[in-house]
């Protein structure tokens, strides 16, 4: 960690071995550098300028010290994104105020980056123009998915409640490995940080299995990474914990059965929800994909007693 000057709270390295590595490390950087910016007249504490290097990717679990468990919501997060999706509703089961989030809206208009990633606007997805560039060219330097579309906002004004944060991201092949970049304008280090990096080096395994490469590093550069009052006391008491959590990881996500599960999920996730009644989502009809059963396995673990997971 080494900020440009002792002053401006801008420009610092974070290098981090896994996600629960990281969250701590993010915390703390906030909680000891930041400094209050008003923003939309509410005091946001911030550090600008933000390289955080993860050297395993692959190891996501976000089980740090002192906070309930949240891997149902990011992997349902992940799934909604993937199979571009832009309903509050979906989430809420695991995130009941996440409409907050999006000034109350029922639909997300900025931040749903499975449609700028997979929809097919031109003839190709940009992940499937960035798949086949990598294919064809493996050393390229334009692999490039970006979100942020000038194109898609009425307004950075603070009416329009969903200007997106992530820029894009950048794939580099490089040593044999797969590497990704994510660029944001914003991150919220206690909430946002932690199922967008779960998120996004999921999208990096996917696409490293879709191209039959190993995973390499993660990068997240962040503009603004920043903390709100409304969290301080959870931020503290994750700081001050020193109880150590109990190592896991998920199992390999397969690319080549991973888009045919994805319709199957959100139909009985939709029928269910719709019905209130979750036994139609079972982890058995998903029992010869090891990720997904884990996944639907944790997903229903969560709805069956929301508090403990
Ligand atoms: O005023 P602004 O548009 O930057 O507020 C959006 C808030 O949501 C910020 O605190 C930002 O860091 C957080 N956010 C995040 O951390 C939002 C999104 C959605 O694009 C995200 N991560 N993925």
């Amino acid at each position: 960690m080494s900020p440009l000057t002792a002053e401006a709270p801008a420009g610092f390295d974070l290098r981090c071995t896994s996600l629960s590595d990281a969250i701590p490390k993010v915390l703390r950087l906030v909680a000891s550098h930041g400094q209050v910016a008003m923003v939309r007249d509410e005091p946001n504490l911030e550090v600008l300028c933000v390289d955080l290097h993860i050297a395993d990717p692959t190891d996501r679990l976000p089980i740090v010290r002192g906070r309930r468990t949240i891997t149902a919501f990011c992997l349902v997060e992940f799934l909604w994104y993937c199979a571009q999706r832009t309903d509050v509703a979906s989430l809420e089961p695991y995130a009941p105020r996440i409409a907050s989030f999006y000034g109350g809206d029922r639909f997300v208009t900025g931040s749903d980056y499975g449609r700028q990633m997979f929809a097919r606007a031109v003839g190709h997805s940009q992940w499937d123009r960035v798949r086949e560039c990598l294919r064809r060219d493996p050393g390229s330097k334009r692999a490039y998915i970006g979100i942020f579309a000038t194109a898609d906002m009425t307004t950075l004004l603070p009416e329009n409640h969903d200007v997106p944060c992530t820029i894009g991201f950048q794939v580099l092949v490089r040593g044999g490995r797969l590497h990704w970049i994510t660029t944001m304008r914003a991150n919220d280090a206690y909430r946002g940080f932690v199922s967008d990096t779960f998120t996004f080096t999921l999208f990096q395994e996917l696409l490293a299995d879709t191209l039959g490469l190993p995973v390499g590093w993660y990068m997240h550069r962040v503009g603004s990474l920043h903390s709100f009052p409304e969290d301080e006391v959870s931020i503290q008491t994750i700081l001050a914990s020193t109880a150590v959590p109990t190592r896991q990881r998920m199992p390999a996500i397969s690319a080549a059965s991973f888009w045919g599960h994805l319709e199957i999920f959100w139909t009985a996730h939709d029928a269910c929800r719709e019905a209130g009644d979750w036994r139609g989502l079972r982890s058995g009809d998903f029992a010869d994909d090891p990720w997904w059963l884990w996944a639907v396995r944790q997903i229903r673990a969560h709805l069956s007693s929301p508090a403990e997971t």
